[in-house]
């Protein structure tokens, strides 16, 4: 009965689904009877083990062995008292205070977040992060904080993983009390790619807070401090940690820097101090600060501002470590790592390299190393989940000097290129990508303005434009959505203006805004807003769910579908939630506790003259018949 519905659907299928597709397609919404939680899992997996997971080359699944869950773990003498503890009992100010106080060097681990982000697209899933949230938090007590939430891991869990990602959070947290859970959040652009009005952004920030975020890295992707003064509020407002960053672009000791100089980045801090920032973070993003610059940057940041440095990077050039190693000879208070299996090229810098370049130097981050390497392992193994996602980045590349794309935006743009037919051009596209960043005046390139950079770049090659071209042809050309609505000022205001020639020739006879454009709109409506979702999803949402559908309406509305389609497929092990079965599988699900599905796939029969096949599947010991249209 479900055939029809999402999944099924053909334009689905074939991938060819719009973005209007879910609004254009009222035959989705036609909910099949309520089916137990077995049989809709039975559905899932017979879906999946014929048509293959969406964007994923359809594969036989693998062997897979169990992974390896740390035994034996150390436990510290005496109870460490965490940053944690150190929130919940003082609050924020006593957590920066504290921060200050420490001589070693304090870890923040990324694992659970950028790291996956920006290796494997974003894609794994909460039941993974489950089954080492505990011994990540008994083995590493001393890690400042636990990098989680927040970036793209919002969008993508809804989107792709069937997942509900506030699910996720407090699961976690009822793992891991005793760790201070960090989000990055995007400023006036939540956790979305457009500006959002300011009680949307309030309404979020409380949303986290309440789910179990304790640190809100908060940034603009113009660097414009005016659009993180609310954001900053808010979360003072709910008595967590407002970590205010600095992106971090160019080359400061370039002697050609003429916009992001070392008074620039100091200037920016000192607002952000002033704005009520307990932390100042360093967000090089692209992996640009070289040691010397972060040397440089953090000695004269430490004596521009009394709060905590905190430095994130990524080690796409491969000087991750000697970067970060500089930088706490400068005295930054915190650094992010990954886990060594999750770590390199376009994440973070490994944490036991750094364990082990750092060993008996004075500020060494103080960490159980022993209990750090049985936790990768698990790391090694669940990577391998997760193959069909690698970026295919194998090395480390230095190109990113010349480029200055984000580490989690480089496979995204070589997906969009590919899509277009520019696969034999990535070259021409990454300098093509430096080419529009110095048309745009030089701006800071992270999420979304990196977008619309790369946007503007794929735009110039397809259409084979020279920048003279589009100087000299611009008023008959139809530039991207996002390019247009960039030169308005939808995002803000970039660092020393818009290039005012090539602004009037993207804009034609439009009129830029020159303010922040939160202060123009109009705040949601929630009671409107969650009847219109009420009756979209033919139940009453929570609060999460209304966020959810702020943030991502189209995509928030697919999830709630596969819900009722499917159920709760988190509960699945990830090789079967990507593959499926093979004939003569077994595999168990426990559905709660106590409650343990036992699913054997026995046989899967031929395409009809329709194309659909009949799987045989045994559940809990009896057959059960499962129809599936098979799409290829
Ligand atoms: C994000 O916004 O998702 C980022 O990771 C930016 O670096
Ligand atoms: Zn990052």
């Amino acid at each position: 009965p479900f055939l029809k519905n999402v999944i099924m659907h053909p334009e689905f299928v074939s991938g060819d689904a719009k973005t209007t597709f879910i609004d254009g397609t009222p035959e989705l919404f036609e909910f099949p009877e309520t089916l137990n939680r077995g049989n809709k899992m039975l559905a899932y997996l017979g879906n999946i083990t014929v048509n293959g997971f969406p964007g994923i080359e359809r594969n036989t699944k693998k062997f897979y062995e169990m992974p390896r869950i740390p035994q034996g773990l150390q436990v510290p003498e005496k109870e460490i008292v965490t940053a944690k503890m150190i929130l919940d009992k003082q609050g924020p100010e006593a957590v920066s205070q504290w921060v200050r106080e420490q001589n070693n060097v304090l870890l923040t681990d990324t694992t659970f977040r950028d790291a996956h982000q920006s290796l494997l697209a974003t894609r794994v899933r909460t039941n993974d992060l489950l089954k080492i949230a505990e011994a990540t938090q008994a083995g590493m007590p001393q890690l400042f904080s636990n990098e989680l939430w927040g970036g793209a891991t919002f969008d993508v869990a809804y989107r792709f993983l069937n997942e509900d990602p506030w699910e996720r959070l407090r699961k976690l947290r009822k793992k891991m009390p005793n760790t201070l859970f960090q989000m990055l959040f995007r400023g006036s652009n939540g956790v979305g790619y457009q500006n959002y009005p300011d009680n949307a952004l309030k309404r979020f920030i409380e949303g986290a807070s309440e789910n179990g975020v304790d640190v809100f890295r908060l940034f603009d992707s113009l660097n414009w401090t005016e659009q993180l003064e609310k954001s900053i509020q808010y979360v003072r407002d709910v008595n967590k940690i407002a970590e205010a960053a600095i992106c971090y672009t160019g080359d400061l000791n370039d002697p050609k820097q003429a916009k992001y100089t070392i008074a620039y980045y100091k200037e920016m801090a000192k607002e952000l101090e002033q704005m009520g920032a307990h932390i100042i973070a360093i967000k090089d993003m692209a992996g640009l600060l070289k040691p010397q610059a972060a040397y440089r940057l953090v000695s004269e940041l430490k004596d521009t501002v009394s709060v905590p440095i905190h430095l994130h990077t990524h080690d796409t050039s491969g000087n991750g470590i000697f970067t970060l190693s500089e930088a706490i000879k400068a005295g930054v208070d915190i650094v992010d790592v990954a886990q060594s299996a999750m770590s390199g090229t376009t994440s973070q810098p490994s944490l036991s390299s750094l364990y082990f370049a750092m060993e008996g130097s004075e500020r060494a981050p103080e960490i159980n190393i022993e209990n750090v390497q049985k936790i990768n392992r698990y790391w090694e193994d669940v990577r391998s989940y997760y193959n069909d996602f690698e970026t295919g980045i194998h090395t480390t590349s230095t190109e990113v000097y010349h480029h200055e794309m984000p580490g989690g935006q480089y496979t995204n743009l070589q997906q969009q290129a590919k899509s277009v037919g520019l696969e034999d051009s990535w070259d021409t596209v990454k300098d093509m990508y430096a080419t529009v960043n110095g048309m745009f005046g030089d701006i800071v390139k992270v999420t979304p303005s990196s977008k619309v950079v790369g946007d503007m770049a794929l735009f110039m090659v397809q259409n084979k434009l020279t920048e003279e071209a589009v100087y000299e042809r611009g008023n008959t050309l139809d530039f991207p959505q996002s390019v247009v609505s960039f030169f308005k000022g939808d995002l803000g205001q970039p660092t020393g203006g818009f290039p005012e020639k090539l602004q009037a020739i993207i804009l034609k006879d439009e009129e830029p805004l020159t303010v922040r454009p939160g202060s123009l709109r109009e705040p949601i409506d929630f009671e409107v807003l969650k009847q219109e979702l009420t009756e979209k999803i033919k139940r009453e949402p929570s609060e999460e769910d209304l966020l959810g559908y702020l943030m991502y309406p189209e995509v928030f509305l697919g999830y709630a579908e596969n819900l009722n389609l499917f159920g709760d497929v988190t509960k699945l092990d990830t090789p079967s939630f990507f593959h499926g079965m093979r004939t003569g599988e077994q595999i168990e699900v426990v559905i709660e506790k106590g409650k343990t599905l036992i699913i054997k796939l026995n046989q899967i029969g031929e395409p009809d003259a329709d194309g659909m096949r009949v799987l045989y599947f045994e559940l809990n010991g009896q057959g059960r018949e499962v129809e599936v249209k098979d799409a290829s």
